[in-house]
């Protein structure tokens, strides 16, 4: 079965084994519709394929109670299309999960994109065909799909991660993770729920169900450095000024470094007076999201002395919440600065712990032995639950990839290949794996995830169109210019202090995972140069070629 070949978007190949869709994206979350909208507006024939049951990816998934952005709803939000920016009235600074898949729905129907894209439709797996330089991909149905290019936009998040903890099956009550959370409401009320993990979803999900639950335990086995999002709602004159300043703001969002309207500061830590610096991490405290690492002292992140009296703030605040002093020092990381994780921005969570239904274990104290019929035991003895919420993360990074099933040039598998960990160019692409495009994947820079997946997804279009305007069948980065660019990804992570050793970001949180760097720290001011640089030289460090019979005019540019 092929449905692509009788789809609305087939196309009439001049060869059997010609391909039914130019561009077959996989992943309807943000990053999948920009791309399809992009290929579809390049005049490719699209077709995209989702193995969820709706639009959103992650704002599928992820539809815990608390779930929200932490990211200004308005620099998320996407910015081709002024008339969507203009229409769109975020309700607030910080949207939760339901406004966001809403939005991304609106998004999808205005601009007539829902009749390309399939649900339901998990990819099993994608062959590069060399003859025919196409790509073939199948569903787990078995129907099959034969694409020009594939642009896996499966997001870094996508793939939940469950701790290998003895006797998960053995529980009688329910499981959940906050990445799958279902669609249909969870009634809590009144029962006894654990939550294990305090990264970003667990310490927004906390909150959020505290009052509602009988009994809430926070299983944490790292203490994480959070601070307030100081969400509220968008005032009707916040919306008039954000329209505005519609161009300033898209400027801002499209050439800043890290894709946030926030300011950096100009001076570092030691530069103010003691009272200064505290009057300044109070403003700080008071600011909204991502601004307490962006617009901190310009040292933050570089200094660790510097980062030690932010540090010192923060554990003043946490013990100045939580009123009992154990519970507060189990609260303040110990191991680990401000900035080395990824900082969980919060509303209420120290205050939480203040409830008399809510208790918190440090499994570095008392870790967890098993997961038993009734609850969970740790080396404390067992506490009975009716919920247990894994809230422990993802395969980050190069999860959904590796799990395509992907087989490149002489079938070489995508997983065999990355053994040792991604090796990217530009975070979009892979050696010996023709036409077969992966934005807002490893390496990709970090920051604002949609407007640098954003900038991957215009460059990928780009390239898409060089290969076909100038009569390519198949394009692919040169091994060497891999090579140079999975160094310089390793290098700069090896250099950047703040980054710390271990945290999802080297992929440390899967057992067995190779520990490398999953983000590019080089940012996204590095791949605009180097765009810049390939576009000026006509794709440079490209490696494209012509079919049919693989003609020898192999051009290594
Ligand atoms: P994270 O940030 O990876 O957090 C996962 C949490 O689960 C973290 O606290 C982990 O502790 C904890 N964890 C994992 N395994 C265990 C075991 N075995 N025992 C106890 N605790 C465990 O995932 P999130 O979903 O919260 O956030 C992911 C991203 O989504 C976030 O960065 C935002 O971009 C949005 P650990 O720190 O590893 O000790």
């Amino acid at each position: 079965m092929r449905p692509g070949s009788s789809g609305p978007d087939a196309r009439d190949g001049t060869r059997p084994d010609a391909p039914d869709v130019d561009v077959l994206v996989v992943g309807a979350g943000i990053t999948g519709i920009y791309q399809l909208y992009r290929a579809r507006e390049a005049g490719f024939s699209v077709q995209l394929l989702e193995a969820g049951g709706g639009v959103g990816g992650t704002w599928f998934w992820n539809r815990y109670p608390g779930a929200r952005f932490d990211s200004e709803s308005y620099t998320y939000g996407y910015l081709f299309s002024r008339p969507l920016f203009d229409e769109w009235e975020w309700q607030e600074h910080f949207a939760a999960q339901p406004e966001t898949e809403r939005y991304l729905n609106h998004v999808v129907d205005r601009f007539d994109l829902r009749r390309h894209m399939r649900f339901d439709a998990p990819v099993a797996s994608a062959g590069f065909d060399e003859p025919a330089a196409a790509w073939t991909v199948t569903v787990t149905d078995g129907s099959m799909y034969r694409a020009r290019f594939v642009v896996a936009a499966t997001g870094v998040l996508s793939v939940p991660f469950v701790p290998d903890i003895p006797g998960r099956d053995e529980f009688r009550g329910e499981q959940l993770h906050t990445g799958r959370w279902p669609a249909e409401p969870v009634d809590l009320t009144g029962r006894r729920v654990a939550v294990i993990g305090t990264g970003s979803s667990g310490v927004q999900l906390v909150p959020a169900i505290a009052d509602e639950v009988g009994s809430l335990t926070v299983y944490q086995r790292t203490a994480n450095w959070c601070t307030p999002l100081n969400n509220r709602p968008i005032t009707a004159d916040e919306q008039a000024q954000l329209r505005a300043d519609f161009e300033a703001i898209r400027e801002t969002l499209n050439t800043s470094a890290h894709g946030f309207l926030h300011e950096a500061h100009d001076r570092g830590a030691f530069a103010d007076s003691d009272e200064e610096r505290h009057a300044f991490y109070e403003r700080m405290w008071a600011s909204p999201g991502f601004s307490k690492l962006t617009s901190n002292y310009a040292d933050l992140l570089f200094d660790e002395a510097a980062n030690d009296t932010w540090c010192e703030f923060l554990a003043a605040k946490i013990r100045s919440i939580v009123r009992d002093p154990g519970t507060a020092e189990k609260l303040i990381p110990k191991d680990h600065r401000f900035g080395e994780h990824r900082p969980p921005f919060v509303t209420g969570y120290y205050e939480t712990f203040n409830a008399p239904n809510v208790s918190l274990v440090d499994t570095r104290q008392t870790p967890i032995v098993r997961v038993t019929r009734r609850g969970i035991e740790t080396t404390d003895g067992e506490r009975e639950f009716d919920v247990i919420v894994w809230a422990t993360g993802f395969d980050f990074g190069t999860g959904a990839l590796l799990r395509l099933g992907v087989r490149g040039r002489g079938g070489l598998a995508l997983d065999e290949y990355w053994a040792d960990g991604p090796k990217t160019f530009l975070g979009v692409q892979t050696a010996g794996f023709p036409n077969f495009f992966f934005p807002g994947g490893p390496h990709a820079a970090a920051g604002n995830n949609p407007r640098y997946n954003g900038d991957q997804v215009d460059f990928v279009t780009d390239a898409m169109v060089y290969a076909r305007d100038h009569g390519f069948d198949a394009i692919e980065p040169d091994p060497a210019a891999e090579d140079a660019w999975t160094a310089m990804v390793d290098r700069n992570a090896a250099r950047k202090p703040s980054f710390g050793t271990s945290s999802y970001y080297f992929g440390t949180n899967v057992p067995g995972k190779p520990r490398k760097y999953l983000l590019n720290a080089a940012g996204r001011p590095k791949l605009f140069e180097m765009i810049a640089e390939i576009v000026a030289s006509d794709y440079q460090s490209f490696i494209l070629t012509r079919t049919p019979d693989v003609e020898s005019e192999t051009a290594s540019r």
